[in-house]
């Protein structure tokens, strides 16, 4: 057993380590390379992981899909301290990371790409597979008030009324996929606006639980690892997501070769400890720590959070910082300043 974990100290390393990937990304913004984008995030996401004092272990990395090398799931991470021979026991810790959450809109120069990661003791995160998710997720005001099962139309009403508005009022985001042509004539059909986006449903799903975005809730199957970070962000924001993971290629609209067998995917959820692969999960049961940590930081600007701004002495990076336990929800503004004492900082 290691030390307690404690959410104040270790939030703010997070903070740097999230820096550190949006930087490396951020200097590749626009090249056309998401596979290179991704690479240099992951390794300056790494890099700065291991000066954390913790007795880290990632159970959602770039794991098992890109078969990586580095930030694998079951990779140990963190800085390991020794003190006066004697070992100074870390804080026993599960991270979820998505070093670049949007490696095409990085790539593109588009909008929303983000570093982010989740934490939580151990057992804090569902060790979810890398397979798709059906999501619902919504803001605090209409948290109770959906329901994946239900219509499409009966949920955006719900949330309506929640917002004290009319259905035309309300913006709904979905990736933009052939799978979502049903849901996206549903929404279309109820009246709602709706905002298509080419990836990153991960900071729409933030976006939708922060009063003022302008976006009210975001539908459709992504990544499941992606669905477990963005509940950390839920538990923090007071926000829902509901879902459930899909592997029905009829679903996904994919041949059947371009997705695992059934039995395959159904083996590979055993061995993770899901018995039962149609189960509806909600908040809590995809991160269900005491003590949650969630740390972003913008790459590229986004509806929440500004991209990384290179100036000639240094670099300024937005993040945004919180725990389920200090309930302190922090928008950093950081000026990494690089030049001498004759530096101008900006307000
Ligand atoms: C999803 C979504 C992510 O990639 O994983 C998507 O959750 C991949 O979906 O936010 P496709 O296989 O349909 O492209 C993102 O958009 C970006 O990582």
């Amino acid at each position: 057993m290691g030390q307690e974990l404690r959410t104040e100290q270790l939030s703010l390393d997070f903070l740097r380590v999230c820096e550190a990937a949006a930087i490396a990304a951020a200097r590749t913004m626009g090249q056309g390379d998401r596979k290179y984008s991704d690479h240099v995030a992951v390794e300056a996401m790494r890099d700065v992981m291991y000066t954390v004092p913790m007795h880290g272990r990632i159970v959602i990395g770039e794991g098992e899909r890109d078969e990586a090398p580095m930030l694998y799931i079951g990779e140990e991470v963190g800085h390991r301290a020794e003190a006066d021979g004697v070992c100074e026991e870390h804080p026993e810790v599960d991270i979820a990371v998505d070093p670049l959450e949007g490696t095409n809109l990085c790539a593109l120069g588009a909008n929303n790409a983000i570093a982010v990661l989740a934490a939580a003791e151990r057992g804090g995160l569902l060790n979810a597979p890398d397979i798709y998710m059906d999501k619902i997720v919504v803001g605090p005001s209409s948290r109770g008030a959906v329901d994946i099962d239900a219509p499409v139309k009966e949920n955006l009403k719900n949330i309506a009324r929640r917002l004290g508005r009319d259905i035309e009022d309300l913006t709904v985001i979905v990736l933009d996929r052939k799978r979502h042509k049903k849901l996206i004539d549903e929404v279309r059909a109820a009246g709602a606006r709706i905002r298509l986006i080419s990836d990153g449903d991960l900071s729409a799903g933030i976006s939708a639980a922060v009063a003022g975005t302008n976006i009210h809730a975001v539908m459709g199957i992504g990544g499941a690892p992606e669905g477990v970070i963005t509940a950390a962000a839920m538990r923090c924001l007071n926000g829902e997501i509901q879902a459930r993971l899909v592997f029905d290629p009829d679903r996904l609209g994919v041949d059947r070769d371009k997705i695992p067998d059934r039995e395959k995917v159904l083996g590979r959820l055993k061995e993770m400890g899901i018995s039962n692969p149609d189960k509806v999960y909600d908040t809590n049961d995809l991160a269900p720590g005491k003590k949650i940590i969630f740390a972003a930081t913008g790459v590229t600007d986004g509806s929440l959070l500004r991209g990384v701004r290179f100036f000639g002495a240094g670099k300024r990076t937005h993040s945004l910082v919180m725990t389920t336990e200090a309930r302190l929800i922090r928008f950093i503004d950081t000026v990494h300043v690089e030049g001498g004492l004759d530096t101008v900082i900006r307000f």
